[in-house]
């Protein structure tokens, strides 16, 4: 409890600048899925950009896999108020698989084989700020925590790491995705503590 409690206390321990309002430190790794863990076998696992009418852009995991990649070091905040700190990924960057599509839309719908989803502006999926991970601590993702392949946007609740993604949609007008239609907030930032729809 030492180093939790300095965080409350007040005093500047590395941990407060690192721990949003209303989060507590945890080691291990829970694993929050609404339903079962689907697995996707990856010969016929894929990734498409689409804009509700047409595919802009289209991955197999050959294909995903021969894009250049990134080992990334980031913080997890659940909206159940744990947090995770210093976790490790490999991935390849949104600001990658975005690269050579045209669009005009402002928003992102992403979508999970199982069928959740998540919305996000646009502009949170560009300059580094979300990765589309296959490796966690060096190793393949496990199918519960996402594998195999699961964003991660890590500026914001971990509700919006869709784990097993297929696709985002891109919009020009936004559209609530799973847990934002039951009341969790539209955007999600941690240190705003946008937990729910009434917070601002
Ligand atoms: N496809 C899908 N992605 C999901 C979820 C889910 O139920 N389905 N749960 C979200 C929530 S609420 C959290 S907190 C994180 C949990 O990720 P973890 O199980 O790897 O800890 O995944 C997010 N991504
Ligand atoms: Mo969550």
């Amino acid at each position: 409890m030492g180093i939790i409690s300095r965080g409350f206390s007040g005093r500047h321990g590395a941990t407060d600048l690192k721990l949003p309002p209303g989060q507590h430190l945890t080691t291990d790794f829970p694993v929050l899925s609404a339903g079962p863990t689907p697995h996707v076998s990856l010969d016929r696992w894929e990734f498409r950009i689409d804009d509700g009418t047409d595919v802009l852009r289209r991955w197999d995991w050959k294909s995903f896999r021969e894009l250049p990649t990134e080992n990334i070091t980031i913080d997890l905040h659940c909206v159940t108020r744990w947090s995770k700190l210093g976790t490790s990924w490999e991935g390849v960057s949104l600001d990658t698989m975005l690269a050579d599509v045209k669009t005009d839309a402002s928003y992102a719908l992403v979508r999970s084989y199982g069928d959740y989803t998540t919305n996000l502006p646009l502009n949170d999926l560009m300059n580094k700020q979300a990765w589309i991970a296959f490796q966690f601590d060096g190793k393949d993702l496990a199918p519960e925590h996402g594998g195999p392949a699961r964003f991660l946007v890590p500026h914001l609740y971990l509700w919006k790491s869709a784990k097993w993604v297929r696709g985002i949609t891109l919009m020009h007008h936004d559209r609530p995705g799973f847990w934002e239609s039951l009341g969790y907030h539209n955007c999600g930032d941690p240190w705003r503590e946008q937990r729910y729809s009434g917070d601002e």
